[in-house]
C-alpha cells in the first residue's frame, strides 16, 4: 500500500520533471537572458556528464566562489544532475578552478604568466592521476570568466574533451554607459525605468543588481558608468557617493568597477565656487578633495566620464581652456588612486557653421599628445551620431599619441527603439573592421581600439546600455543580443558577429541547427533592413525631432541648422546628399589619403556611403543600372520586404521556442513591419516632391499623402 502511494508519487514527480524539462513548452519571459541553463537534450547530457562529477574550488576568494556556484547552477540545470561541490578530492572528470596559488594548479605548470589579470585557460589535464578539466587564471575574476566560457561550450554543444582554450581580453576597459537619471528616467532608454533605485539605495538593494553583475561578467564587461553623461552634480554629493559605493560592493566580486559621469560645473553647483576654470587652483583642489572622498568610499572606483562643451553642457571652453586642460586637471585628481578620465569627443558647437561631421576631428586632432597618461578619449563610432549606418569616425587612426576608446550605442535611439529587431553585432563589426589606412593597409579600427596599431596599453570600448527594469531587461527579447554582442566584441574586437549571434541564439532559444541557422541569417540581415527602410545609400539623421521616433526628413524649423534633417539630406530639384568632398565641406579629407580618395570619388565610393559624401543627381546611374531615384525607392522597398521575410521566418520557428517568447517576438515584428512601411512611405512621399519622377514599376504609391505624415505627433515617445 505504502509502496503503491510512494510509487504513484514518484511517477507524478517524474512526469512533472519531464514536463518541466521539455524546453519549448515551458513559460519563459526572457529574464534569464542567455544564462537559462535549461536541460540539454538527452544525448548532449550524456556527452557532458563527466563534468558533473565534482567542482573543486578550494581557494577562499569571492570571485572563485561565485564561479563555482555558477558552474554548479549551470551544470545542475543543463545536465539535470546534482553536481557535488567538493573542495578537495578530485574525482575523475572533475572541474578544478583556481589561480596559481592553488598547489594542484601550480603543479600543472600552465603558462599563466601570459594571461594578464583577466585572461584564463581551460584545459583537459590530469590531476592526481585522474582526468579533469582545469579553469586557471591569475585572479578570481579570470577564473569566473573561464567558468562562464566553459558553460557556454556546454550550452552551445561544443566539444569539451581534449579542451585547450586560452582567452585574454584585447581591450582593457569594457564598459557600459548608463544614460540613467537620478529620477530613474533613462535618456534614450526603451526598457522601462532605470534599474538603479537611487531613492532606496544604499539601505535597500534589489536582487537585480546581482543578476546584472552576473550577466555582465558572463560576457566580460568589467565596468559601468552609473549615471547619464548629461550629468547632475548631485551624483557627486555624499549621499549619492554612498549609494554608488553600495552598488560597487555588489559588483566587485563580479569584476565590475563603478565609474561616474562628472558634471563640469559641479564645484560651482555643489560648493559655491566662483568658477570651474580648470587652471584655477581652487577648482583643481576641489576635484582632488572630491576624488579623495569618492575613493574613501569606493577604493576601486574607476574614474570619471565627461561630456563637456557639447550640446549645452558646461566645460573648460567656457573659460577659454581646451579639452586637454579640462581632462588633465581631472586626471590629476584621480591619478594618485589609479583612476582614469574618459573624455568624450562628441562635440559640436552651437556657433560653428562648419559641417557637424568635421567638428570633433577639428577640435581634437590638434590636441593629440597633449592628454595626461590616465586620460582616454572616447569617440563615437561615427562622426554624426549613432545612425543606422555611418562611415567610421575620422578620429580613429588620426590621434596616434592618444589612446582612443570606442563608444557604441547599444540602445537603439535611431534604429526603431526596442520594438525593431536589429542585430547590432553587424553594425559594431562593420565599424571595427573598417580600415583607417593610418599606417597602411590593415590599420583597422579594431586595431586602434585594442591599442595594437599605435602601441597603447590603455584601451577601451563603451556601450550605451539598453537595460531597464523591463522583465526581459532590454525592452525586447532580441535586444538582449545587442548587449551580449557588445560584451563579446569588447573582449575581442576582431570576433565574428555571426559567430556571436549563433552563440546567443543557441543559448537564448535553442541550439537546434534548424533554428540557429535561419535565426542567425535573419539577425545578420536585420541591420541592412533598417538601413534600407530608414536611411538607404548613406542618408542619415532623418528621424523626427527630439525623440527620434519615426521619419521627419522634412523638418527644417529647429533653432540650430544641424538639428534639422534637411541639413543632412540636402535634397533639391537636381539631386540629394551632402557634398563632403572638396567642392563641399571637404570632411572627406579628414580620412587618410587612400580612404579619402576612395570616398571622395563618386566612381569609387561604396554605394552604401554615397549620399553621406556626395550630392548626387537624381538620374545618376547606379551599379544596378537604375537611376538614383529608382534605386532609392527600390532600397526602401527592399527594407520593407526584408521585415516581411523576418516575420514569415520567425513564424516557422515556433516549434523551437517557448510559446510566450515566440509570440512576444511575433508581436514586435508586426510593429516593425508597420513602422518600416511608414518610414518607406513617408520618405518616398517627401523625396518625390524634389525628384518629380514616377515610382519604378511595381513600387506602390505611399498609403497617404505627405501632409498626413508631417502631421503625426508623438509627444510622449519614451527616452526623450
Ligand atoms: C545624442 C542623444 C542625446 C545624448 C547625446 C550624447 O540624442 O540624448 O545626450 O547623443 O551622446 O545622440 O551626448
Amino acid at each position: 500500500m505504502r509502496k503503491g502511494v510512494f510509487g504513484a508519487c514518484r511517477a507524478l514527480i517524474l512526469a512533472v520533471v519531464a514536463l518541466l524539462a521539455s524546453g519549448p513548452a515551458m513559460a519563459e519571459d526572457g529574464y534569464d537572458l542567455w544564462l537559462r541553463y535549461r536541460p540539454l537534450a538527452d544525448s548532449a547530457q550524456a556527452r557532458y556528464r563527466p563534468l558533473a562529477t565534482a567542482i573543486a574550488a578550494p581557494q577562499d576568494d569571492p570571485s572563485i566562489r561565485i564561479a563555482a556556484a555558477e558552474l554548479h547552477r549551470g551544470l545542475t540545470g543543463l545536465l539535470r544532475a546534482d553536481v557535488p561541490a567538493s573542495a578537495d578530492a578530485i574525482a575523475p572528470g572533475a572541474i578544478l578552478l583556481g589561480t596559481g596559488g592553488d598547489r594542484r594548479i601550480a603543479a600543472l605548470g600552465l603558462p599563466l604568466s601570459t594571461l594578464g589579470r583577466e585572461g584564463y585557460l581551460i584545459r583537459s589535464v590530469r590531476v592526481d592521476g585522474k582526468p579533469a578539466t582545469v579553469i586557471a587564471a591569475n585572479s578570481g575574476v579570470g577564473v569566473l570568466y573561464g567558468a562562464f566560457h566553459l558553460l557556454r561550450l556546454v550550452q552551445t554543444g561544443d566539444p569539451i574533451d581534449r579542451i585547450d582554450i586560452r582567452s585574454v581580453p584585447k581591450v582593457e576597459l569594457r564598459l557600459l554607459n548608463h544614460w540613467d537619471n537620478l529620477d530613474r528616467s533613462v535618456e534614450r532608454g526603451y526598457a522601462g525605468q532605470s534599474i538603479w533605485d537611487w531613492w532606496k539605495l544604499p539601505d535597500i538593494t534589489n536582487p537585480r543588481y546581482v543578476d546584472y553583475a552576473r550577466a555582465n561578467a558572463s560576457i566580460g564587461i568589467n565596468g559601468t558608468v552609473l549615471n547619464n553623461v548629461n550629468a547632475k552634480a548631485d551624483s557627486l554629493t555624499a549621499p549619492y557617493i554612498a549609494k554608488a559605493a553600495k552598488l560597487a560592493d555588489i559588483f566587485r566580486p563580479y569584476g565590475i568597477r563603478v565609474y561616474l559621469s562628472a558634471r563640469w560645473s559641479a564645484p560651482i553647483e555643489i560648493s559655491g565656487l566662483k568658477t570651474a576654470d580648470p587652471l584655477d587652483p581652487a577648482v583643481a583642489a576641489w576635484w582632488k578633495a572630491k576624488a579623495d572622498e569618492i575613493y574613501a568610499a569606493i577604493p576601486d572606483f574607476g574614474g570619471f566620464l565627461v561630456k563637456a562643451n557639447s550640446e549645452g553642457q558646461p566645460g573648460p571652453q567656457d573659460y577659454h581652456r581646451s579639452h586637454a586642460d579640462g581632462a588633465n586637471m581631472l586626471a590629476a585628481a584621480v591619478k594618485p588612486h589609479g583612476g582614469i578620465v574618459m573624455w568624450r569627443a562628441f562635440v559640436y558647437a552651437h556657433e560653428n557653421p562648419d559641417d557637424r561631421a568635421r567638428q570633433a576631428y577639428d577640435e581634437f586632432k590638434p590636441l593629440d599628445g597633449r592628454f595626461a597618461d590616465n586620460v582616454i578619449v572616447q569617440v563615437k563610432n561615427g562622426a554624426i551620431d549613432f545612425q543606422p549606418r555611418e562611415p567610421f569616425h575620422p578620429l580613429f587612426g588620426a590621434m596616434p599619441k592618444t589612446p582612443l576608446m570606442m563608444e557604441f550605442q547599444i540602445t537603439k535611439e535611431y534604429l526603431g527603439f526596442a520594438t525593431h529587431l536589429v542585430y547590432l553585432g553587424a553594425l559594431f563589426e562593420e565599424t571595427l573592421a573598417s580600415d583607417t589606412f593610418a599606417k597602411g593597409k590593415g590599420s583597422t579600427v579594431a586595431r586602434v581600439i585594442d591599442g595594437s596599431l599605435e602601441g597603447h596599453a590603455r584601451t577601451g570600448m563603451a556601450g550605451v546600455a539598453n537595460i531597464g527594469v523591463d522583465r526581459n531587461w532590454t525592452g525586447s527579447q532580441f535586444d538582449q543580443a545587442n548587449w551580449y554582442a557588445f560584451g563579446r566584441l569588447a573582449w575581442d574586437p576582431e570576433a565574428s558577429a555571426r559567430r556571436i549571434a549563433a552563440d546567443w541564439a543557441g543559448m537564448t532559444f535553442s541550439t537546434d541547427p534548424a533554428f540557429v541557422a535561419p535565426v542567425v541569417d535573419m539577425m545578420m540581415r536585420s541591420r541592412e533592413a533598417v538601413v534600407d527602410y530608414m536611411t538607404p545609400l548613406g542618408l542619415h539623421h532623418l528621424m523626427a525631432t527630439g525623440h527620434h521616433y519615426g521619419p521627419g526628413p522634412w523638418v527644417d524649423d529647429l533653432e540650430r541648422p544641424d538639428w534639422n534633417p534637411v541639413y543632412y539630406h540636402r535634397a533639391d530639384a537636381q539631386g540629394i546628399g551632402f557634398d563632403r568632398t572638396k567642392t563641399g565641406s571637404n570632411a572627406v579629407a579628414q580620412y587618410a589619403p587612400p580612404v579619402a580618395r576612395q570616398l571622395g570619388d563618386i566612381r569609387t565610393v561604396p554605394e552604401r556611403d554615397l549620399l553621406w559624401f556626395h550630392h548626387v543627381r537624381w538620374d545618376h546611374r547606379m551599379a544596378s543600372g537604375r537611376i538614383l531615384w529608382d534605386e532609392l525607392v527600390t532600397r526602401y522597398d527592399r527594407g520593407v520586404a526584408e521585415v516581411a521575410a523576418m516575420r514569415a521566418r520567425w513564424a516557422t520557428l515556433a516549434p523551437y521556442v517557448d510559446a510566450d517568447r515566440h509570440a512576444d517576438v511575433m508581436r514586435f515584428l508586426a510593429v516593425q513591419a508597420r513602422e518600416a512601411q511608414w518610414w518607406r512611405d513617408a520618405s518616398i512621399a517627401y523625396f518625390a516632391t524634389f525628384a518629380r519622377r514616377p515610382l519604378p514599376a511595381g513600387s506602390p504609391p505611399p498609403a497617404h499623402d505627405l501632409d498626413y505624415y508631417k502631421a503625426l505627433r508623438f509627444p510622449y515617445a519614451p527616452g526623450n
